[in-house]
């Protein structure tokens, strides 16, 4: 066999050293895959992932201006000369990182055709190879979506399109994703419903489309059960962008939606706080909201500009916020069967091959500090404790906590005991105990 084009030549595998100097940036000061911490390894705590479309079909262009990644060898050639130089590229790179999973749309690790068939032939064709690659490699697909948003047809929605005839394409295209699930072995299937929502309440029935949208999520829930694919489905909230208004606005949102339609059994989500923030929540209030429900699947790990306020999709840098969501996960038990994925694009301005690198090291290092200060936040327990609740544990809070208590027996307590007592919130001493560890 051919050797191959190397793509990133002269870049070894990247390796740990904790004494390595600010500057730096090619390693790994903190994240130690195979340390252990309460238990479970850094890499099992952390379970990264690299994203096909920001990382390997990302041009720099945007809507004011050209392709500026000029590097980017594997976007050029016929669109699957492109598509298989791009696989290659990708699991070199996953390698040479030492990253185990990765995430892709059906149609950016393969082009659509003319027709529903040329695309799956063409997703047969690279999903061969993606398959051999990640025989030889050990990596693995933490999970597929099918990108129902780019294509003209799907202007108007894809699940929501008040045309039967668009819903129909984009069931097709999702009964076409999940063979391929399963073919790669994919742990998860991501829905994303970037134009399920509206412009205009004007030319839109909400009712039908939310109907039309359950709908569309049992096929999709029975299908998975008919070819026996054991991955877990995950719906993405996003509030806004490219729809004015979006369904799946926030965790809570979705949560609704999925338990008034008997769905939740068969979903979970997956949280981006990126758009938890256009949402106009704090970095990790969905984080902690998914998981509050037992439904926080998996997570997106990027960053916004909050002074933007568009999804730019930053890498997670800020220690404080990835010490709040690894606190979660590590109280939630962890993220298995889902990850860590990086929905994430280095800025155009940032044109260097080994930005990509930088890029991605530096993220897995900020979520390796936020999983190493969780773990001695919740070891210390100063802050999970929080005896601001201890009343429940006992008596008439005890009632309340296993759902017995009556209003009856409520009026009798606060005849007997009167005002409660004025007690402190704390927050400033919890808020000072946080920043200790940070
Ligand atoms: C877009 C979403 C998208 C999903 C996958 O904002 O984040 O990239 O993660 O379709
Ligand atoms: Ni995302
Ligand atoms: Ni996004």
């Amino acid at each position: 066999m051919a050797a191959h084009e190397e793509f990133f030549a002269g870049i070894p595998k990247i390796q740990y050293v904790p004494d390595a100097g600010p500057g730096d940036v090619m390693c790994f000061k903190h994240y130690n895959p195979t340390e252990v911490l309460m238990g479970r390894t850094m890499e099992d705590w952390l379970r990264f992932s690299v994203c096909y479309w920001h990382s390997f079909c990302g041009t720099g262009a945007d809507p004011f201006g050209f392709p500026t990644l000029l590097q980017r060898v594997w976007n050029e050639g016929t669109p699957m000369e492109a598509a298989k130089k791009r696989l290659r590229a990708a699991f070199e790179f996953f390698t040479k990182l030492g990253v185990k999973f990765y995430t892709f749309h059906d149609r950016d690790m393969s082009p659509e055709g003319a027709t529903l068939e040329e695309s799956n032939k063409n997703l047969d064709e690279i999903t061969d190879l993606a398959l051999q690659l990640q025989t030889q490699t050990g990596v693995k697909v933490l999970w597929v979506t099918c990108n129902l948003f780019a294509h003209p047809r799907y202007m108007n929605g894809a699940a929501t399109n008040p045309d039967c005839h668009v819903l129909a394409y984009a069931g097709a295209q999702v009964k076409k994703g999940l063979d391929v699930a399963k073919k790669l072995g994919a742990e998860n299937f991501v829905f994303w419903g970037g134009r399920e929502g509206f412009h205009s309440i004007l030319n839109t029935d909400v009712a039908a489309e939310l109907k039309h949208m359950a709908g569309f999520f049992k096929m999709a829930a029975r299908y998975k059960e008919k070819i026996g694919l054991k991955c877990q489905f995950l719906i993405e909230p996003k509030p806004k962008e490219p729809c004015r208004h979006q369904y799946d606005y926030d965790a809570m949102s979705v949560i609704g939606f999925l338990k008034h339609h008997g769905l939740e059994r068969d979903f979970k989500l997956n949280i981006e706080p990126n758009h938890t923030t256009l949402a106009g929540h704090s970095y990790e209030h969905d984080i902690v909201v998914a998981s509050a429900f037992g439904m926080l699947g998996s997570v997106d790990s990027n960053t916004g500009s909050p002074d933007l306020g568009w999804d730019t999709d930053q890498f997670p840098m800020d220690i404080r916020n990835t010490t709040l969501v690894m606190k979660t996960i590590v109280e939630q038990g962890g993220l298995q069967p889902g990850g860590l994925n990086f929905d994430a694009k280095v800025r155009r301005e940032s044109t260097d091959l080994e930005d990509l690198f930088i890029a991605h090291i530096g993220a897995m290092d900020a979520f390796a500090r936020g999983l190493r200060n969780a773990v001695h936040i919740i070891e210390d327990g100063l802050i999970t404790g929080m005896e601001r609740y201890s009343s429940f544990s006992h008596g008439l809070g005890q009632k309340v906590e296993d759902g017995s208590a009556t209003l009856e027996e409520m009026e009798a307590f606060i005849k007997e005991n009167g005002e409660p007592k004025v007690t402190s919130g704390k927050q400033e001493k919890y808020e000072s105990i946080f920043n200790h560890y940070i």
